[in-house]
C-alpha cells in the first residue's frame, strides 16, 4: 500500500524527498486521499513532496470529518519525548557549523512556505525588471529609511536582494512584526534599474488557520507551572506550599478537590531553582548557597506531590545545565538528588506528548528578542510574542541578542511540527490564548519581585498555575497564596 501511494506521486511527475519517504512509511493511519489532497494543495512549481508536505497531510487527517477518527485518539495515560537535543549535541561552535545550522533552518522553513509560494532563487531575480517575483530568505538587515519606509535585506543561498515595504502600503504593519535571521516569502516587483524589489506580499511560514488540535480520548489534567527559583529570597514558599496541599486535596472546596484528583500531569517549564552565579551579586538574594542543595530542595518539594502524578521538567536559564540553547535536560549529578521514579527531565525545548497531546515546551528566552524588536509585543502579554514564534514557526530566531543558540547540525528552535499546546516561562508574567487551535500558556513564577526586576520596572505574577484539560484542552487560571 505504501509502495502504491509512492508511486502515484510518480506518475504524476513529483519526486520525493527521502525523509517524506520515510514518514510515508511510518504513517499508520488512513491513506486513501493522501496523494490527491497534497497534490491538490501544492504550487505548481513545486516538483519534490517534502517531509512537511506529508506531516501536514497527516496533521490535518482524519480530523477533517465532523468525528474525530477513534483509533486517532489516544486511550489511556502516557507520556513520551518526541523531540529533545538532550544526548544529541554536536555543537563545538566552529565557523562550518553555523552553515550547517543556518542551511538547516533555511531548508526547513523553506519547505513550509514553498505551497504558497513559487519562488525563484535570488540570483536569478536581481538583474529583473518590472515582473512580479516571489523569494524565499533569512532577513539579514532591517532598517528605516528617511521616507520611513522599512528596507529588508532577504537573502537566500544564491545571493541577496534588498525589499522596500512602502509606509503608504498595507502591509506596513507587518513589516513591524519581521525578526532578524527569521525566514520570510516575499512578493514583490523588481525596480528597472536597481535591484530594488517594492514588496507587495510578506507571508510568514505560519499555522494554517485550519490546525486542528490532537485532543486526548478521555478527560484528564495537566498542571503548568514555570520558574519556581527555589532557593531564592524572594521565592515564594507559603503559597507553594498552599499549591502542594491542593495537589493533595488538602484544601479547597469540593470542586476544586476534585480537580486536583484528576491531575495526571504537572509541566515545569524550566528555572526549578534560582542557580549560582547567574547574574552578578546574585548571592545577596539567595537562601541556599550551593546548587545541590537548592536542588535537594526542589526534590523535597516534589517528593509531597502524589505519586501517581508524573512530573515532566524542563531546563531554564538559571538551572545547573548550558546556557545556550537548545539546553540539555538537568545531568545525572543533579537529576540524583531525585529519587522518585515518577519524575522525567526534558531539554529546553521539548515536544513531549501527554495522552495524545503535543506539548511543546520552551523555556521562554526568545521572548526578550520577540518584545524588544516588536511594538506590539510585551511582558505584561507573553502570549502575544508565542502568536508571533508561531508565525514564524520558531521559538528565537534572531540570533546574537538576548539568546545565545548553539549551532547544533539542525535547528532545534524550529517549530517542525505543530504543538496542540505552547508553554513558555521566564517572563514571569501570566499569559493565556489560542492561535489558530495551538493554545498558549505562560503561566508565570514562583518568585516575587527581585531587586533587579524592581530597577527595570518588571511586575512579575507569581504563585499561578493553568490547568489544561487534554480532552478539551480547555484552560483553568489557578492562584495561591500565603494561607
Ligand atoms: O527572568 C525573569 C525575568 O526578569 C525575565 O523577564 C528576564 C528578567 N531578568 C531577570 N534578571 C535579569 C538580568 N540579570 N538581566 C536581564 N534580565 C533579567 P529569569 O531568568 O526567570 O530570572
Ligand atoms: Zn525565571
Ligand atoms: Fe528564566
Amino acid at each position: 500500500m505504501k509502495t502504491d501511494i509512492v508511486q502515484q506521486f510518480m506518475d504524476l511527475g513529483y519526486q520525493i524527498h527521502p525523509d517524506a519517504l520515510r514518514l510515508i512509511g511510518d504513517y499508520a493511519g488512513p491513506t486513501e486521499d493522501m496523494v490527491q489532497h497534497i497534490v491538490g494543495s501544492l504550487d505548481e512549481a513545486v516538483f519534490v513532496i517534502s517531509p512537511e508536505h506529508i506531516t501536514r497531510y497527516i496533521e490535518c487527517s482524519g480530523v477533517q470529518s465532523d468525528e474525530p477518527d477513534k483509533e486517532s485518539l489516544h486511550v489511556g495515560s502516557s507520556f513520551r519525548v518526541l523531540r529533545d537535543v538532550t544526548g544529541t549535541s554536536t555543537c563545538a561552535g566552529s565557523y562550518d557549523e553555523f552553515i550547517v545550522y543556518f542551511n538547516d533552518r533555511y531548508m526547513k522553513l523553506r519547505g513550509m512556505l514553498e505551497d504558497r509560494i513559487s519562488p525563484r532563487a535570488i540570483e536569478n531575480v536581481s538583474a529583473g525588471s518590472g515582473q512580479d517575483v516571489s523569494v524565499i530568505g533569512m532577513v539579514s538587515d532591517i532598517t528605516t529609511t528617511s521616507k520611513g519606509d522599512k528596507l529588508i535585506r532577504v537573502e537566500d543561498p544564491t545571493g541577496v536582494v534588498p525589499a522596500l515595504v512602502l509606509r503608504s502600503k498595507g502591509i506596513f504593519q507587518d513589516a513591524d512584526k519581521i525578526m532578524l535571521d527569521q525566514v520570510i516569502g516575499v512578493r514583490g516587483a523588481m525596480t528597472r534599474d536597481k535591484g530594488l524589489m517594492i514588496a507587495n506580499n510578506l507571508i510568514w511560514p505560519d499555522v494554517p488557520s485550519s490546525y486542528q488540535p490532537r485532543k486526548a480520548a478521555t478527560s484528564s489534567l495537566a498542571v503548568l507551572i514555570s520558574d519556581v527559583h527555589v532557593g531564592s529570597n524572594t521565592f515564594l514558599e507559603d503559597a507553594w506550599n498552599q499549591f502542594i496541599k491542593w495537589l493533595n486535596q488538602e484544601i479547597g472546596d469540593d470542586a476544586q478537590k476534585k480537580m486536583a484528583s484528576e491531575i495526571e500531569y504537572i509541566v515545569i517549564a524550566g528555572d526549578l531553582v534560582d542557580g549560582i552565579g547567574v547574574y552578578p551579586n546574585q548571592e545577596r538574594e539567595l537562601t541556599i548557597m550551593d546548587i545541590h542543595e537548592q536542588y535537594m530542595k526542589a526534590a523535597e518539594y516534589l517528593e509531597m506531590i502524589p505519586d501517581d502524578i508524573t512530573i515532566i521538567i524542563s531546563s531554564g536559564n538559571h538551572d545547573a545545565v548550558r546556557q545556550a540553547e537548545p539546553q540539555p535536560a538537568l545531568l545525572h549529578d543533579m537529576t540524583r538528588h531525585f529519587s522518585s521514579d515518577n519524575i522525567h527531565f526534558v531539554g529546553n525545548p521539548a515536544l513531549i506528548e501527554l495522552n495524545g497531546v503535543w506539548i511543546l515546551i520552551y523555556h521562554g528566552r526568545g521572548i526578550e528578542d520577540f518584545v524588544s524588536t516588536i511594538p506590539s509585543v510585551s511582558y505584561e502579554k507573553p502570549q502575544t510574542a508565542m502568536i508571533e514564534m508561531l508565525r514564524c514557526r520558531h521559538l528565537s530566531p534572531t540570533y546574537g541578542n538576548h539568546v545565545s543558540i548553539a549551532p547544533e547540525q539542525e535547528d532545534y528552535l524550529i517549530i517542525d511540527t505543530i504543538p496542540d499546546i505552547l508553554l513558555c516561562g521566564h517572563v514571569h508574567t501570566v499569559g493565556v490564548g489560542k492561535y489558530h487551535g495551538v493554545t498558549l500558556v505562560n503561566p508565570g513564577t514562583w518568585q516575587s519581585q527581585t531587586e533587579y526586576q524592581k530597577q527595570k520596572n518588571i511586575q512579575p505574577d507569581p504563585g499561578y498555575a493553568v490547568a489544561v484539560d487534554l480532552k478539551t484542552l480547555n484552560t483553568s487560571l489557578l492562584q495561591f497564596s500565603p494561607a
